[in-house]
């Protein structure tokens, strides 16, 4: 932790801050370890502040030994401004995507002194890169859903609802040893397959749909995130075959376009070429990919508007899809580090031939 609050006092001075108020909360628990829902950071030159409250102060002593602990008991715009009391035309930088308006609005009441200063991805910037220790977690996050996505394939069969899919995925995931899940988990069959971001339903699996399932878990507070697309029964269809076969061969591409040094925005682009000549480019809407930690969605992300360039130790998501309204879907995603000679591919699921179950 103190490297990292290290690193972020280098980033506040270059900015030309003379503080930064952390109020994110996966910002917080990353710079100094408190896991608690009520945490404000500030950090300074001089100081490393944690304010939380009367239910959070023992865990915090222990969790953030590097940070003084401040108990609240007003509000923490009005501690900060005790704080800040007597430094008069400083610059403090607050998280703008962190921050309420009525947070807001009572910071510039109270610290009126100060003047206040909107920061955007200070912290996230830093957390893009992992440690090697953040990469393990995320390594063990992604191997358990190797192992649920295993177990699940016996259970899948025609006449099995979304739903009751989703929830066996998630007691595997949780029996393994799971924190929670990631995000909510999307099962999508038949045409609703065609919905990238399908959770499951109600519907009941049929003869020749296509299922998308698409879920994660939580280990040590980091995410792992997981798609592949199954067959319920028999021989593919040649339209099914066919948009499979794109989105592999895109998302091969997309692997094989990883490296320290490239763009992020042109693994979307080796991505999407593959999938527009193949004539889906119309299909294939969303981006290729995100980064992943302690949140399933940071950065890196890995789409066509994209300004970062990939950096060695980065852990992204490849996950191209082709969807047919009406029709149904493909997604095929896997987990990657970024390395100084290329990715390397965390997900053990093989994905060389569509699952026919
Ligand atoms: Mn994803």
């Amino acid at each position: 932790m103190l490297k990292r609050v290290e690193r972020v006092k280098q980033l506040i001075s270059k900015s030309g801050l003379d503080a930064l108020i952390v109020t994110g909360r996966d910002n917080v628990r990353y710079l100094s370890g408190f896991t608690g829902s009520a945490g404000v950071l500030l950090v300074s030159a001089e100081k490393a502040l944690l304010f939380t409250d009367s239910r959070y102060v023992t865990q915090a002593a222990e969790e953030a030994y590097a940070f003084e602990i401040m108990e609240i008991e007003k509000t923490w715009p009005e501690h900060l401004a005790e704080i800040l009391s007597e430094h008069r035309d400083m610059a403090v930088g607050f998280e703008s995507e962190h921050v309420t308006h009525q947070q807001f609005l009572r910071m510039a009441e109270v610290l009126a002194a100060v003047e206040l200063k909107p920061v955007k991805d200070m912290v996230e910037g830093l957390r893009a890169v992992k440690e090697e220790p953040e990469i393990e977690k995320i390594r063990r996050a992604v191997s358990l859903v190797d192992e649920a996505f295993a177990e699940i394939l016996d259970y899948i069969e025609a006449g099995r609802s979304e739903r009751e899919i989703a929830l066996e995925l998630e007691f595997h995931l949780r029996h393994r040893g799971a924190e929670r899940i990631a995000f909510e988990t999307i099962v999508a069959s038949g045409a609703r397959a065609a919905l990238p971001h399908g959770a499951a339903s109600g519907k009941l699996l049929e003869h020749g749909d296509l299922v998308v399932m698409d879920f994660g878990a939580v280990c040590n507070g980091y995410c792992s995130d997981f798609t592949r697309t199954v067959l319920v029964g028999g021989a593919p269809e040649p339209w099914q075959e066919e948009i499979f076969e794109v989105v592999l061969e895109a998302q091969g591409a997309g692997i094989a376009a990883v490296r320290a040094g490239v763009p992020a925005s042109e693994v979307d682009r080796v991505v999407r070429e593959v999938i527009a000549g193949r004539g889906y480019g119309d299909y294939f809407g969303h981006g290729s990919g995100h980064g992943l930690g302690l949140q399933v969605h940071e950065l890196p992300r890995l789409d066509r508007f994209s300004t970062e360039t990939l950096e060695a130790g980065m852990v992204v998501t490849v996950e191209p899809g082709i969807y047919l309204p009406g029709r149904g879907g493909v997604r095929i995603e896997d987990v990657v580090v970024v390395r100084e000679n290329g990715a390397e591919v965390l997900t053990g699921t093989a994905k060389d031939r569509l699952f026919s179950v």
